[in-house]
């Protein structure tokens, strides 16, 4: 019998090797710009839920890792629902994104904080260098869905965003997203 371990359906993993994990509003404590507001968001409320396939050891040399992250609609403040963002622990190691549903827009910081963004929607293709951070916002009514694969040795180091941020959010002006870079 040909078995399949992993089912990928339009945005979604099924199997039992699938791990999910969900981000929650009172997780994110000073990622978006205006902390105050965030506070008052309901702290239990979900921003971004990820399903994730590793079906090699985290670290493995040459493994590949598989993701779909659905990113919520909603704002702080003025400022979309966001994903933490990061750069790659093993800082040369690059990522495919792609658009799967809805509307967003992907920030890409590079090592100088440089800033650029992407348009990702249904069909988008994003390539993220190496030494290149990022981070997806939602400018959508709807929830966005992306799809990413990554070098199971690349990891997350959250911790440089952690302290330094991006230097570019994406916020609502006059009904529209529009990208405010800081630098
Ligand atoms: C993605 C991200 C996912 C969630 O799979 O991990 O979209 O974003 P944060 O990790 O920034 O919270 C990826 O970039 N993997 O490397
Ligand atoms: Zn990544």
């Amino acid at each position: 019998m040909i078995i399949s371990p992993v089912e990928f359906l339009k945005d979604e993993l099924k199997g039992k090797e699938i791990i999910n994990k969900a981000t929650r509003i009172g997780d994110l404590k000073n990622l978006f710009k205006d902390e105050l507001q965030r506070m008052r968001v309901p702290q239990h409320k979900i921003v971004y839920e990820v399903q994730a396939y590793l079906p090699v050891d985290e670290g493995t040399l040459g493994g590949l890792f598989f993701g779909i992250t659905k990113i919520h609609s909603g704002k702080v403040g003025n400022e979309y629902f966001i994903t933490r963002g990061h750069f790659h622990e093993v800082a040369d190691r690059a990522e495919y994104y792609w658009g799967i549903k809805g509307q967003g827009i992907l920030i890409l910081m590079d090592q100088s904080r440089k800033i650029r963004a992407e348009i990702m929607q249904e069909g988008s293709l994003h390539y993220i260098p190496a030494y290149t951070a990022h981070r997806v916002a939602n400018t959508g009514i709807d929830t966005l869905s992306f799809g990413a694969c990554w070098p199971a040795d690349a990891g997350h180091n959250y911790a440089e965003i952690a302290a330094h941020g991006f230097s570019g959010r994406v916020v609502e002006i006059n009904g529209l997203p529009q990208l405010i870079t800081e630098d």
